[in-house]
């Protein structure tokens, strides 16, 4: 007998993007504006999510399992991934609620793949058997210049310490932005690129544009 096809009944959305381009911001204004609507909503972020993951989030954006290369890395994030969806991300679209996330696969494509240089072949495999078909129903990618988005993460910390990846050079920041493009423009049906360099305001009134003409509206599909 054919396996029993999974229905989803909530929305998995995504934001990705570079350092500083303003995620968190976004992610937390959309649950806003989808509690206003009595829309159950869970936030949450990569790497972390879980009790588990979170500890390996740790270990990675401390820098610890960066001396065994981009392989291993893309192995501990996706980890990391795996628990956080059977502990949080699944069971919240099993019962119908919206996952909004804070960074998920496409960061392993855009960081470990391609900037860790991991053929297309290792990133597809590794993702295939981490995600699935779980991947996000709408994925928001902010777009904005590398040096401002440093410039945003920089003056929101203070003088606190760079994480393991802030601390990489200009040059690898600017070849991520175009990674994130990269993704976007082979999977439209998935991605909208946003204009991150405006204001918060002007970027959240794209995001909700897209959420109501592309998730609202529509019947949840399996
Ligand atoms: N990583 C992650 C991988 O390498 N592989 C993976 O598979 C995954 C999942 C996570 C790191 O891990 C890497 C990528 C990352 O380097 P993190 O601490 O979660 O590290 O850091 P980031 O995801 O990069 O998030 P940041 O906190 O640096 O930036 P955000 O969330 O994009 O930006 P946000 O919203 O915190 O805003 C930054 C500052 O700018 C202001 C905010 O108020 C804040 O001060 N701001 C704006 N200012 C002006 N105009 C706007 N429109 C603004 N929006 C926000």
């Amino acid at each position: 007998m054919p396996a029993a096809k999974r229905v989803r009944k909530g929305r998995f959305i995504t934001f990705e993007g570079g350092e500083g381009a303003g995620k968190s911001t976004q992610v937390k204004r959309l649950v806003e504006a989808l509690a206003a609507r009595k829309i159950e909503t869970v936030a949450t972020r990569e790497p972390g999510g879980s009790p588990n993951a979170e500890e390996l989030r740790k270990a990675l954006l401390a820098g610890l399992v960066a001396p065994l290369g981009p392989a291993a890395e893309a192995m501990i994030f996706s980890a990391a991934r795996i628990d956080h969806l059977d502990a949080l991300i699944k069971p919240a679209l099993a019962r119908g609620a919206y996952v909004v996330c804070d960074r998920f696969a496409d960061s392993t494509r855009a960081y470990q793949g391609a900037l860790g240089k991991l053929s297309e072949d290792f990133i597809d495999g590794l993702e295939r058997v981490t995600v699935g078909d779980a991947m996000p129903d709408l994925t928001f990618m902010l777009d904005l210049p590398a040096e401002d988005g440093l410039a945003r993460a920089g003056a929101r910390r203070g003088n606190g310490t760079v994480d393991r990846f802030e601390a990489e050079k200009l040059d690898f920041h600017l070849a991520l932005r175009d990674a994130f493009k990269t993704i976007a423009a082979r999977n439209p049906q998935r991605c909208v690129v946003i204009d991150a360099s405006r204001s918060a305001d002007d970027v959240a009134a794209d995001v909700w544009r897209a959420v109501e003409t592309r998730l609202l509206g529509q019947k949840a599909s399996s």
